[in-house]
C-alpha cells in the first residue's frame, strides 16, 4: 500500500513533509518515479498528464489536490475507481473573501482611482451603489460567498441543479431561473464546477442580459468564459469590469489580448489555493480509508462531473 503524488510542475516538499507526519514516508512515491506500481492504491492528483495514472493494478481510490476535478475527469484514460475532491472550509472563507474584495474593489472605484494616481489627479467620485450579486454555483464555495456577502448587506441570488433553502438567498435553477438571475445581477460571479453543461455558460447571449455596467467575477474555469463575447461587452461598455482569475491556458500566454484589454483586471488562479496545513488531514483520511477498503469522503459524482 503507497501513495503516489502526481502533481506536475509544483514544488512538493511541503506537501510531502507534511504527509509524512502521518505516514511512513516510504509509502510516498512522486512521480514519474514509481518504483513498484504493484504499490501504489492511492493517487493524489492535480494536472496530471494523461494516461498516466492507467498503469497502476492496484489503484483503489484518487484524490484531486484541489476542489475542482475536472482535470482529472479530462483524462479519457482514467482508471475506472472512486474520485474524491478537497472540501475545505478554509479554501471556502477564502474564495468568499476574495470574491468580496473584487466587488469593494469595483464598488469602490479603486482601479480608477489607481489609474488618477498616476497622472497626480485629485478627483473624487462616491462609491458605486450596485447592491445585487449573482452566484453561479451554490456549493461548498458558492455557498460560503453567499453567506458573507448577505451578512455585507447584499442582495445575493444563487443559481445551482438543485433548490436551496439558505437564509436570505434568492435560489434559482434552469434556464428561466438564470435569466431571472442574470437580468438582476450587478456582479455576476462564477463558481461552477467544469462540466459539459456549464462550458462556456459565460457567452455573449448569458452575459448581454446583465445590467448595463454590470461586473463579471470569474474565479471557477476558463473554460465558462467565452472571451471574444467578454472583450465585444467590455468595449461596447454593457460590462464594466471582469475580475478573472482562471483562464483557459495559464499560465495566461503574454500575448493574450486580456492583458491590454481596458476593464480587466487579472489575478494568477490565487482565489483560494489548497492550504497543504489544512487539505492534509482529508488527504490522509481518504488513504487510509481506501487502504482499509472504505469509501473515501467527499467523492464527486463520475457522471454529473462533479
Ligand atoms: P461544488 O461541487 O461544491 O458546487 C458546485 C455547484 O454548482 C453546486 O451548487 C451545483 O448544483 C452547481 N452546478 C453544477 N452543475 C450545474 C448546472 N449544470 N447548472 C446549475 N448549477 C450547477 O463545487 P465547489 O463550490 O467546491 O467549487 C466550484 C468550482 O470552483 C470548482 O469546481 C473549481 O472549478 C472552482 N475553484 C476555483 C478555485 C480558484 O482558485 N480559482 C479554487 C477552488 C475551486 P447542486 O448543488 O444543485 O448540485
Ligand atoms: C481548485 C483550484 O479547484 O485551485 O481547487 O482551482
Amino acid at each position: 500500500m503507497a501513495m503516489l503524488i502526481n502533481i506536475p510542475g509544483r514544488p512538493l516538499n511541503k506537501l510531502i513533509n507534511k504527509l509524512s507526519e502521518y505516514i511512513n514516508p516510504d509509502d510516498i512515491h512522486v512521480w514519474p518515479n514509481v518504483p513498484d506500481k504493484n504499490a501504489i492504491n492511492f493517487a493524489l492528483v492535480w494536472k496530471h498528464q494523461a494516461g498516466s495514472l492507467n498503469d497502476l493494478p492496484s489503484l483503489a481510490g484518487i484524490s484531486s489536490f484541489g476542489a475542482g476535478v475536472d482535470s482529472i475527469l479530462a483524462d479519457s484514460e482514467l482508471p475506472n475507481v472512486p474520485l474524491a475532491r478537497i472540501v475545505d472550509p478554509d479554501l471556502a472563507d477564502n474564495m468568499a473573501n476574495f470574491v468580496y474584495t473584487m466587488i469593494q474593489h469595483h464598488k469602490l472605484r479603486l482601479a480608477q482611482f489607481g489609474q488618477q494616481q498616476s497622472s497626480a489627479t485629485w478627483k473624487p467620485k462616491s462609491p458605486r451603489r450596485n447592491k445585487h450579486v449573482g452566484i453561479l454555483g451554490l456549493g461548498q464555495l458558492g455557498q460560503a460567498t453567499a453567506r458573507l456577502l448577505v451578512q455585507q448587506g447584499f442582495t445575493v441570488s444563487g443559481w445551482s441543479a438543485s433548490k436551496k433553502a439558505l437564509p436570505n438567498v434568492f435560489s434559482y435553477t434552469g434556464e428561466e431561473g438564470l435569466t431571472t438571475l442574470l437580468t438582476q445581477s450587478d456582479y455576476l460571479v462564477c463558481l461552477l464546477p467544469l462540466t459539459a453543461q456549464t462550458t462556456n455558460i459565460l457567452n455573449y447571449n448569458n452575459l448581454s442580459q446583465l445590467p448595463q455596467g454590470a461586473a463579471v467575477i470569474n474565479v471557477a474555469r476558463g473554460e465558462h468564459l467565452d472571451d471574444d463575447a467578454l472583450i465585444t461587452l467590455l468595449n461596447s461598455g454593457h460590462i464594466d469590469t471582469a475580475y478573472l482569475d482562471v483562464f483557459k491556458q495559464e499560465p495566461l500566454p503574454k500575448e493574450h489580448k486580456f492583458w491590454q484589454q481596458k476593464g480587466i483586471f487579472i489575478t494568477p488562479h490565487v482565489s483560494a489555493v489548497t492550504n497543504v496545513e489544512t487539505a492534509v488531514s482529508q488527504i490522509i483520511e481518504n488513504y487510509h480509508r481506501v487502504n482499509a477498503e472504505q469509501p473515501m469522503l467527499n467523492c464527486i459524482d463520475r457522471e454529473s462531473g462533479y
